[in-house]
């Protein structure tokens, strides 16, 4: 048993600094033995002064990722596997298979023909379509087509399952769950659809149709569930709306061209405990520092640049994924002179700041902390 108690000791007035002493340590043998500790012993350690992530910034490239993700194809099937996901483990992490904080993310295979089982779980559940064509998910009935950079959601609850069509190709896309959240919450339930499939209830895409259409809602549509009615955002408007916004403004000092995918009934986050975002940096763009109490994966969907993370630099090109701890500082760079590059990320945001959690800082001119509102 460790003996020792005082290691956390501080000398901050207000902070615990007791040292060890024989009647102390025979003290704490005596909690310990009633089920109980000494607050002091421990509190330095709990509370710290600012957040300290445990994830430690991680940058996946595509280029090495992808033929181990396509080999999988051929090693096990969809029915063995249930879904067939390779994920991104957070070397400090592993113990709850998260990539950044309580957010856990995979790539996905599929081959043309093949569908993987219908389920619902506590969960909830993004994806971003990297390559492939002929790709759908159904969601509660919602049957959707899925392209290149499209953005999905399969909320909390929802009866979902995916699958390429036959004359499709092998389609490749990033899942992201909020699942080690769920978990750390204790309160995840799981089930398989007891038909493994479930029926096409609405027209192909009816709800991009009926929800995703800018600046325009149906009339009188009564939306009262905790997530977007629009379920799938497409690249194409997703990628004009930057490119319009970018010939207006200046944007984000921090984000630069920044923009939330948002329920449209609500203008709130996509779901209640994960949000999504697209930025775009202009042609020999960079961003100042900042940091933000939330964790973040990116993908970048379009172009090449690079990232600062907590001082180091980390060059991406398109479909490289890395993430962002909470409390980490971090800016971005085009690498070109001639193209923008995008940045697709999704983030825990929404839960952070429903918990009252929320912050950022920029980093000061001088190296110092300049706080931001
Ligand atoms: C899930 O439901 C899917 O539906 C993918 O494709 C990955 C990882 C953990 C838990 C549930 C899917 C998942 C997942």
């Amino acid at each position: 048993m460790n003996t020792r108690f005082d290691s956390y000791r501080e000398t901050t007035p207000g902070r615990a600094n007791v040292g060890d002493s024989p009647d102390l340590l025979a003290y704490y043998g005596r909690l310990s033995e009633l089920g109980a500790g000494a607050l002091w012993t421990v509190a330095n350690k709990i509370e710290p002064w600012q957040p300290v992530p445990h994830s430690a910034p991680m940058i996946w490239r595509y280029l090495d990722l992808r033929e181990a993700v396509l080999r999988a194809l051929k090693l096990v099937s969809p029915e063995e596997a249930g879904r067939r996901v390779i994920y991104l483990a957070n070397p400090n992490r592993q113990d709850v298979a998260a990539a950044v904080g309580w957010l856990y993310s995979g790539l996905q295979v599929m081959a043309p023909g093949e569908c993987a089982s219908s389920h619902r779980h506590s969960a909830s559940a993004l994806r971003f379509i990297m390559e492939g064509s002929g790709a759908f998910t159904n969601v509660d009935g919602h049957k959707m087509t899925l392209g290149r950079n499209d953005f999905v959601l399969t909320p909390n609850g929802t009866w979902h399952e995916h699958g390429v069509a036959e004359n499709g190709t092998n389609c490749i896309w990033q899942d992201g769950l909020d699942i080690p959240l769920v978990n750390a919450l204790e309160a995840g339930f799981y089930e398989v659809h007891p038909d493994l499939r479930q029926a096409i209830s609405y027209p192909i895409d009816e709800s991009s149709s009926m929800w995703g259409s800018p600046g325009l809602r149906p009339a009188g549509a009564d939306w009262q569930r905790r997530y977007s009615p629009l379920l799938k955002y497409e690249w194409e408007p997703t990628y004009e709306a930057l490119c319009r916004y970018a010939a207006v403004y200046d944007g984000s000092p921090f984000d630069a061209i920044h923009m939330d995918y948002v329920n449209p009934a609500t203008g709130g986050p996509v779901m209640t405990t994960m949000g999504a975002s697209i930025q775009m940096l202009r042609p020999g763009e960079r961003t100042r520092a900042h940091r933000e109490v939330g964790n973040f994966v990116y993908q970048c969907a379009k172009g090449s640049g690079w990232s600062i993370i907590n001082g180091q630099r980390y060059d991406w090109s398109e479909r490289d994924i890395f993430v962002v701890p909470s409390w980490t500082y971090h800016e971005h760079g085009n690498s070109s002179q001639t193209e923008d590059t995008c940045l697709f990320s999704f983030h825990d945001l929404p839960a952070m700041r429903a918990l009252g959690l929320y912050r950022q800082e920029a980093l000061g001119e001088n190296g110092g902390h300049q706080p931001i509102t």
